[in-house]
């Protein structure tokens, strides 16, 4: 045989051992629910995922995406998946913080300063290791996705400095860390399902909310909110999440080939995510929103404010993941 041959015929024999077999896979139908609608870039990812999943099981496996929280809100879905009823959701982890308290790690303020440090530590040991404690609760984790950091947008007044808050009725997610957070900096916070917020915006039965640029724009909040602060508060993460009754059910070549899509979803949804956030702050303002920044000065005093939350969510999360989160953070800090 000649050495190219032999290559060829070794190329064919690890394929046909690594790849799957047509019998590997049995007809599925997967319900993937998501909170944003079709036009966002969470619905997007979703529509990849999908096709990626079809594709590499030989259109065994169909995702039928579902957007706009119309299989229920993050929470109602999360029960969904844990008791089987539904197969599959992307949301925050935010909102996963009642069902497995480490989440509650990604909502510490001002926790990263860059996409670079939240790609790093969640897709890394500490981030892995706090996907895997879903798994007693009855989800499994794939990967995170990006929200971005969110900015705060309401409909009174320019947030200029921490007392423009006062009084100001805002939507925040389920979950005690932002009810916290904007409670401390003098808001009247009120915890809402994203499911209800356009409306609630809209009726003005709440003045404000916060969410990344992508997110103002794709849910078009600008029609109902006259004025965004750059606050850049938080960095938000989506989770990709799996009922684990479904999960357990599934071949191995089947986990992967979820696994895999997931992976390339991921890759696909952050840059698509960070190409639209570059825009979108000039598109709001073209669409009527009046922006502004903070000044150096109020914007450390904001940080500092919010600071005061990182005791109680550092003891409910536990020390050892709290340290191990700042330790990573401090690693990456230094190695630029
Ligand atoms: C979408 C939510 C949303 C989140 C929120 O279901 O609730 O404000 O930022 O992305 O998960």
């Amino acid at each position: 045989m000649k050495l190219k041959q032999l290559v060829a015929a070794l190329g064919l024999a690890l394929v046909a051992a690594g790849a799957a077999q047509a019998q590997d896979f049995k007809p599925r139908m997967i319900r993937f629910g998501y909170g944003l609608n079709e036009q966002s870039n969470q619905g997007r990812a979703v529509k990849l995922f999908a096709q990626e999943v079809e594709r590499a099981s030989g259109g065994k496996m169909k995702v039928r995406a579902i957007g706009s929280a119309a299989l229920g809100s993050d929470v109602q879905m999360q029960q969904a998946l844990i008791g089987g009823a539904q197969e599959m959701m992307v949301g925050s982890t935010a909102t996963l913080v009642g069902i497995t308290k480490e989440m509650a790690i990604w909502d510490t303020p001002f926790l990263f300063n860059n996409t670079r440090e939240a790609d790093a530590v969640l897709d890394g040991p500490v981030g892995q290791k706090v996907m895997a404690k879903l798994h007693e609760k009855g989800l499994v984790g794939l990967v995170y996705w990006e929200n971005g950091f969110r900015n705060l947008t309401n409909n009174k007044q320019p947030v200029a400095k921490l007392e423009d808050l006062n009084g100001i009725k805002l939507r925040v997610m389920q979950n005690n860390v932002f009810l916290d957070s904007f409670k401390t900096l003098g808001a009247n916070a009120v915890p809402l399902p994203f499911s209800e917020l356009f409306t609630a915006l809209e009726t003005k039965a709440v003045d404000g909310q916060e969410n990344p640029y992508n997110t103002i724009l794709s849910s078009k909040f600008y029609e109902v909110q006259k004025y965004l602060t750059v606050t850049n508060h938080v960095y938000s993460p989506w989770i990709v999440l799996v009922s684990k009754k479904y999960w357990d059910g599934l071949s191995p070549a089947e986990r992967n080939v979820l696994l895999a899509a997931a992976k390339k979803s991921r890759d696909f949804e952050r840059k698509d995510t960070r190409e639209e956030a570059t825009k979108a702050l000039a598109e709001l303002k073209a669409k009527g929103m009046q922006i502004n920044e903070l000044s150096p000065a109020e914007a450390a005093r904001m940080r500092d404010r919010l600071t005061r939350v990182n005791a109680g969510l550092a003891s409910s999360v536990g020390m050892d993941l709290w340290n191990e989160v700042q330790a990573e953070v401090a690693k990456l800090r230094g190695s630029k």
